[in-house]
């Protein structure tokens, strides 16, 4: 695995830094939990994210990113972040990561930034992506996107020495997947399927001991596969992702970002090539993460927060002084 090797390594106090950023705008998306508005809880996560990103000394760049056309224009790509001098960054940021998720109280809306050394994240343009991931543990290879799901299931379950039965699936759960899960169902696999929130998705089936997923299957955001693939840096496993544009439009985005095959299947190390930071806040209590916690003076917080290079998983626990502190009081 080439991690850093090329690229420069982080300052690995960055971690901290990383963490604060989702904590913040984890804590201004909770303020909208369970209101029914969307917009304004991924507003709300955008601004607090940005605040935070801008007060570190880093010469930051946004890689991944919000819509250019929102208005105002706040962490879209090629956003200048932090105070300009210092160190050279990469940003991909998920302020609010299942927004439907945060806007109705369900489980498992996350915060999520990855800080990346410079041209380590691959660049994606706004589309979907077709994702397969399984944990650490396997021989290299064990799944192939163009196997169907009942070869790769065969094989996992073979690798990992229990029949295809014993093997649970995560899936996004959208009719464009309803071939998907009829197919995985005959297999004989069982499915867990989500409503929202697969970088979630794609890290606890990282994780099988802890959630029961083996693997993760599914369309969703190409975005969330780059920024699961980061996690999976540390977490260790293997993921792979396929560009799957709907229209030409979509198409003409990714030549002008230089994506030509658009049959590629990018590898982990092909989506992440240098030293990179993931952390992720819960905003709404989840299966990995609890959720902000109100508790008039102080606000918790509950983070993953894990770096590349040296391969170190935190599990970060916050208690905000609400009177003290300018994240919390916002
Ligand atoms: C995907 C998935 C995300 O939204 O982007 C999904 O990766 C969008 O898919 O985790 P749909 O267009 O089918 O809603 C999430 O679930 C949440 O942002």
């Amino acid at each position: 695995m080439s991690h850093g090797s090329k690229l420069s390594k982080l300052d690995r106090t960055l971690t901290l830094d990383a963490a604060r950023v989702t904590e913040a705008a984890a804590i201004a998306a909770a303020k909208w939990r369970g209101r029914g508005d969307e917009r304004q809880a991924d507003q709300a996560a955008i601004a607090a994210m940005r605040a935070e990103l801008n007060r570190l000394p880093i010469n930051g760049r946004v890689v991944i990113g919000e819509d250019e056309d929102s208005e105002p224009p706040m962490l879209f790509m090629g956003e200048n972040i932090g105070v300009g001098e210092g160190i050279p960054l990469d940003i991909a940021v998920d302020p609010v990561e299942g927004v439907t998720l945060c806007a109705k109280d369900n489980a498992n809306a996350l915060s999520v930034v990855v800080l990346a050394a410079p041209d380590s994240l691959l660049n994606v343009p706004g589309m979907y992506m077709d994702k397969l991931a399984i944990g650490p543990g396997y021989e290299p290879d064990v799944i192939d996107l163009n196997l169907s799901p009942a070869e790769n299931l065969a094989r996992v379950a073979k690798a990992k020495g229990v029949s295809v039965s014993g093997l649970t699936v995560c899936i996004l759960d959208r009719v464009r997947h309803s071939k998907l899960i009829a197919e995985v169902r005959a297999a004989g696999a069982a499915i867990r399927l989500i409503r929202d929130g697969d970088i979630a998705g794609v890290i606890e089936a990282a994780k099988p001991a802890e959630t029961g997923i083996d693997i993760y299957m599914g369309v969703g955001g190409a975005a969330e596969g780059v920024l699961a693939a980061a996690a999976l840096c540390s977490i260790g496993g293997q993921f792979l992702g396929r560009l799957t544009p709907l229209n030409d439009e979509q198409r003409r985005r990714a030549a002008s970002m230089g994506i030509t095959d658009l049959r590629k299947i990018y590898t982990l190390e092909d989506m992440v090539r240098g030293d990179v930071i993931f952390s992720a806040t819960g905003i709404t209590d989840g299966t990995m993460l609890d959720g902000v916690k109100f508790n008039g003076k102080t606000v918790e917080t509950h983070s993953i927060v894990m770096r590349s290079t040296s391969k170190t998983v935190r599990w970060v626990h916050s208690c905000y002084d609400v009177a003290a502190s300018a994240i919390a009081s916002a």
